[in-house]
């Protein structure tokens, strides 16, 4: 396909005075923060769904995207016209990632067997298009809710057919997924949930999911596949309730199944705030339980209930992601996948840049206010001071298991008063936006 995004030339940086919507204010990828790059530290990637697959459809209404590359009619023809789109975007914007489900690069066939045919023919294009480019897989995923079969789940469905084409389905991606080194292999829930308790057998749900999972470990040691496994939760939506719920339920789902070792998760804003969570606090669970692997980079409407996978702006989120990204030692294999989709009125071919470009500035401004906030210890020392009844006297006695409750009952019996200090929640707070609006 011949240019699709014309008159859109490389985004460059232009620095915070720039008014120019096509260039970055904040985002200049080599410059230093700290000991590394920005281009280092945010591992940006592309979601291929979100930005080559979406038409804007909506439970009201049809599409309002009619994107050059939706023209061409033959399914394979369709695919490959998407991905030459998808390379020449990804290429101007700057991005040196995506990541995509098997079914978005690539149509469903009438037969299993067809289906990995198209793929194996994507997959071509691609390794030679992320050869030309230099673009690489953050990771490669299963589709497994969107076809009728899933309609009871994929490896929590009451059905052992169904659980066997997904396993089928799965096999297949980590095996494209490896073929194009891919750095991760992301299993999103899907429909893997329950509508009603009435007619669900939980435990058996879940010991089949475990199993499945093990398999998945198991074929990849196999075929030699050494990428990280992630898993990322959502507490609701297709089903009412998603067994992936949330990082603290998740992490208790491995370790009873004996999968902890195998796995890390994938985190979305959008799901935290489903779950009742900030980003923030979902990010720092995975942090302090060392499975913080990589990030679905967007942001939720908190005055609506589902999913909207919108565009991150929120300077708030994206610092104090930074922040918990910062004190984790980074994303490691993992990165900044925008899993966001321009608004149904944003259907314009120039406002997916637009979109990315105000992500990635949010995320770059985030990342220089979290390193300035923790250069400068400030929130830090405040912690520590907070919590410094443990570091001597009976506090530290707790901490290093010398006392039990009969010592502590002596103890408190000689009390004579006890002192607290403020929490200092507003001072914090301020702090943080000194930083903010000082960055
Ligand atoms: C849906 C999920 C999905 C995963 C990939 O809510 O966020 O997009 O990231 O399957
Ligand atoms: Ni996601
Ligand atoms: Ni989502």
């Amino acid at each position: 396909m011949s240019e699709v995004f014309k008159g859109v030339n490389k985004i460059e940086y232009e620095g915070r005075t720039s008014r120019n919507p096509l260039a970055f204010k904040h985002y200049n990828p080599q410059e230093l923060v700290g000991d590394k790059t920005m281009e280092e530290h945010l591992r940006f990637s592309v979601a291929y769904w979100h930005t080559f697959n979406a038409v804007g459809a909506d439970p009201f209404g049809a599409g309002t995207m009619f994107r050059p590359w939706d023209q061409v009619s033959d399914p394979l023809g369709h695919a490959k016209a998407r991905m030459e789109a998808a390379f020449e975007f990804m290429s101007k914007l700057g991005v040196k990632y995506f990541c995509f489900h098997d079914r978005d690069i690539a149509p469903e066939g009438a037969t299993l067997a067809e289906s990995n045919k198209y793929l194996d023919a994507i997959v071509d294009l691609a390794k030679d298009l992320m050869k030309e480019t230099g673009i690489k897989l953050l990771w490669g995923t299963a589709n497994l809710f969107n076809h009728p079969r899933y309609v009871h789940g994929a490896a929590t469905s009451n059905n052992a057919d169904v659980f066997a084409y997904a396993a089928a389905q799965v096999k297949k991606a980590l095996e494209v997924t490896k073929e194009l080194g891919g750095e991760n292999y992301v299993f999103w829930g899907g429909r893997e949930g329950y509508e009603t308790l009435l007619n669900t057998n939980m435990s058996l749900e879940l010991d089949n999911f475990a199993r499945f999972l093990h398999m998945a470990v198991d074929y990849a040691k196999e075929i030699g596949f050494t990428g990280q496994f992630l898993i990322e939760p959502k507490p609701k939506e297709p089903t009412k309730h998603q067994y992936d719920f949330d990082v603290a339920t998740v992490l208790g789902f491995l370790r009873k199944y004996d999968l902890d070792q195998y796995f890390k998760m994938n985190i979305e804003a959008n799901h935290a705030t489903l779950a009742g969570h900030t980003f923030q606090h979902e990010l720092h669970y995975a942090r302090i339980n060392g499975v913080l692997g990589s990030v679905d980079a967007n942001q939720g409407d908190m005055l609506l209930g589902w999913d909207t996978d919108q565009m991150p702006t929120d300077l708030y989120s994206t610092t104090l992601a930074m922040y918990e990204i910062l004190k984790n030692g980074g994303l490691h294999s993992g990165g900044l996948n925008f899993d966001a989709k321009v608004r149904r009125a944003s259907f314009e071919l120039n406002d997916l840049f637009i979109g990315h470009i105000a992500g990635m500035d949010a995320f770059a401004y985030g990342l220089k206010v979290a390193h300035k906030l923790l250069e400068s210890g400030e929130l830090e020392d405040i912690i520590a001071e907070r919590y410094a009844s443990f570091n001597s006297g009976i506090g530290e006695q707790i901490v290093q298991g010398k006392v039990g409750f009969k010592e502590l009952e002596a103890y408190a019996l000689e009390l004579k008063e006890i002192n607290n200090t403020s929490g200092r929640q507003e001072e914090l707070e301020a702090i943080l936006n000194h930083y903010l609006i000082n960055s």
